[in-house]
């Protein structure tokens, strides 16, 4: 992964996304490299142990892509990856009692964007190799010490350059993985 191409990574991924809605109500996003490496093990923590380990990780990614292939094509078209991220999208809203906003808007409509990105060969379909090319570049980001597991022992990531413009938010940077599987 090149340095030129990492800082978009960062913003690829669906899961960032939410767990970064889900708790930069008070705190601008992008800013601390904590943040995000806290939102990453947030998305991504699936047995809740503070720890993202690389198989649990691609598990859960794995299940995600899987479960918004409907046409189990093994590939997912901007549809089904927009509505999977739809789908985690309306489920926060719901749990957090909002009402659709401005910034569902334009979370559906980064998706679409995400899922392009994401695509390198361009041909419409976003496959699991391209997932995850994306996706292990982001794991590597923040495994800091690179023990294939990115908990509070990882050292923050030196600041990207596109943190100083605070637009982690899902509302406005192009932040997320696999409509986000
Ligand atoms: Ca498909
Ligand atoms: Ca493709
Ligand atoms: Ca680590």
């Amino acid at each position: 992964m090149t340095r030129l191409i990492l800082p978009l990574v960062l913003g690829l991924l669906p899961g960032l996304v939410f767990a970064q809605q889900s708790d930069d109500e008070d705190r601008q996003p992008g800013i601390a490299g904590g943040h995000r490496k806290d939102a990453f093990i947030a998305a991504y923590d699936a047995d809740g142990d503070g720890a993202v380990g690389l198989e649990e990780y691609d598990a859960l990614r794995k299940s995600r892509f899987d479960g918004a292939d409907l046409d189990g094509d093994g590939a997912l078209s901007e549809e089904e990856y927009v509505a999977e991220f739809k789908g985690r999208l309306d489920q926060q809203y719901e749990n957090q009692g909002r009402a659709h906003d401005e910034r569902y808007e334009n979370s559906l409509k980064q998706a679409s964007v995400r899922h392009a990105i994401v695509d390198r060969d361009r041909d419409g379909m976003l496959s699991w190799e391209e997932q995850q090319a994306v996706a292990a570049s982001t794991f590597e980001h923040h495994d800091t010490d690179g023990n294939q597991v990115v908990n509070a022992a990882d050292p923050i990531p030196e600041p990207e350059e596109r943190d100083g413009d605070g637009n982690a938010d899902a509302g406005d940077d192009g932040n997320a993985e696999q409509g986000q599987p």
